[in-house]
């Protein structure tokens, strides 16, 4: 696949820069901003409230882009898809609604080491608050979910077991369907944070098992501010509302009240429709690509760049090989602080993150405070790669003169 840079606004109108920070954001192309600027010139309305016919058609594309957003992802139902700020917001609302109704004392929550924050401390905090224990299934010394001993500290009392697709600090593509599988094994429910898989992997959530899956439209070229929960009918019809308000609602009395059907017992107040549809072009964008084009496209990028990379002496390299990796590449430059190596990058046009990653505790089990991280995506480029490489070496250089 030729690099996409031309479709993306934001990389065209800064010609010198060498975005690789799409694990944090992705950029968004021409086909998505258009698509949401048409909606707002041409069918803006607020859904599911007016009795006009340009409240129906508002109410019919948001509709439509469920259908199509629910499609990308592999989920027949597209009742069964509630759209959420993000997956943060997807995390939490399982968590807190399906958490504060089933988690009783003594129970046992069981997350992995690998965890973004969000996938974390939901569920510790949800511990806390229930008197259950929160169990940490430990990772690799090459930043892989220890399968055996995750299948070990799963029993009677396990209530869910809460694991990422895909690694956002090192990349790691976890066995998705084995470790819902031995979930199901022991009655608990799977649930998947899937922020990093749903940008760089081909997704069936009919086909992978689980009991909820959630993701960012942000990181898969859509906009900020929508996501996902893709979840089993049987969950979310089990699962009490998790906010209460405008058309979430079925009959409202004096004393209580119930519940609209799904999807909308998960959505209350007014919808953010324009970011849906915004999505919708997005993964008619990446379709129109191909998820599989996507992941040769990255990997061939990530294994240019990691040979670059470790031909620097002083570079390491975290987590497995890079074809059990997403395209995420998170090294450390001996001897120069990962934001030090962020700024020197800067200057040479070259975005990347560094830090913990939001993932701390997973920083404690490799013992590095922090590392630098390069990400791609369907617009990064061979020139993207030289320039990581390029700023890397003059990292070194500036500091060994001191
Ligand atoms: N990771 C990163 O730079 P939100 O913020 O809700 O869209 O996504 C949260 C989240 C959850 N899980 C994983 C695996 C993630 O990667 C993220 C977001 C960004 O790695 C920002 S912290």
């Amino acid at each position: 696949m030729s690099a996409r840079r031309e479709d993306f606004p934001l990389l065209v109108n800064n010609p010198g820069l060498h975005y690789l920070d799409s694990a944090a954001t992705s950029q968004k192309p021409r086909a998505v901003l258009d698509a949401m600027r048409d909606y707002y010139e041409r069918d803006n309305a607020n859904p599911h409230r007016g009795a006009y016919d340009l409240s129906a058609r508002a109410t019919e594309r948001y509709h439509d882009a469920r259908v199509r957003i629910a499609k990308f992802i592999g989920l027949q139902d597209s009742d069964c898809l509630v759209f959420t700020r993000g997956t943060t917001e997807a995390l939490n609302l399982v968590a807190t609604a399906w958490g504060g109704a089933n988690v009783q004392p003594g129970d046992e929550i069981v997350v992995t080491g690998l965890e973004h924050h969000a996938n974390f401390v939901p569920w510790q905090q949800l511990a806390r608050a229930k008197g259950a224990s929160l169990r940490i299934c430990p990772v690799t010394t090459d930043g892989r979910i220890d399968l055996e001993q995750l299948k070990g500290m799963l029993g009677e009392r396990t209530r869910v077991v809460a694991f990422s697709h895909v690694s956002n600090a090192l990349g790691t593509i976890n066995p998705v369907t084995e470790i819902a599988r031995a979930a199901h094994a022991v009655g608990a429910l799977a649930i998947c944070d899937g922020a990093q898989g749903t940008p760089h992997l081909p997704v069936s959530f009919d086909a992978l098992g689980l009991d909820a899956y959630a993701f960012s439209g942000h990181k898969m070229c859509g906009p900020m501010g929508i996501g996902g929960l893709a979840a089993t009918r049987a969950l979310l019809e089990s699962m009490p509302p998790y906010q209460f308000g405008g058309d979430m609602i079925e009959i409202v009395g004096d004393e209580r009240s119930t519940w609209n059907a799904l999807p909308h017992k998960f959505e209350a107040g007014t919808p953010n429709v324009a970011d849906a549809i915004g999505l919708a072009a997005a993964c008619e964008y990446l379709d129109g690509i191909g998820m599989a084009q996507v992941r040769t496209h990255e990997l061939a990028l990530l294994g240019r760049a990691q040979d670059a990379l470790l031909a620097i002496d002083g570079v390491t390299v975290y987590g497995p090989g890079v074809n059990d990796r997403s395209g995420v590449l998170s090294f450390t430059l001996e001897g120069v602080h990962p934001h030090d190596l962020a700024t020197i990058l800067d200057q040479q046009g070259v975005c990347i993150r560094a830090g913990h990653h939001c993932a701390q505790p997973l920083m404690r089990r490799l013992a590095v405070p922090a590392t630098a991280r390069a990400s791609f995506y369907v617009y990064s480029t061979e020139e993207d790669v030289a320039a990581l490489a390029a700023g890397v070496a003059r990292a070194k250089e500036i500091f060994s003169n001191f």
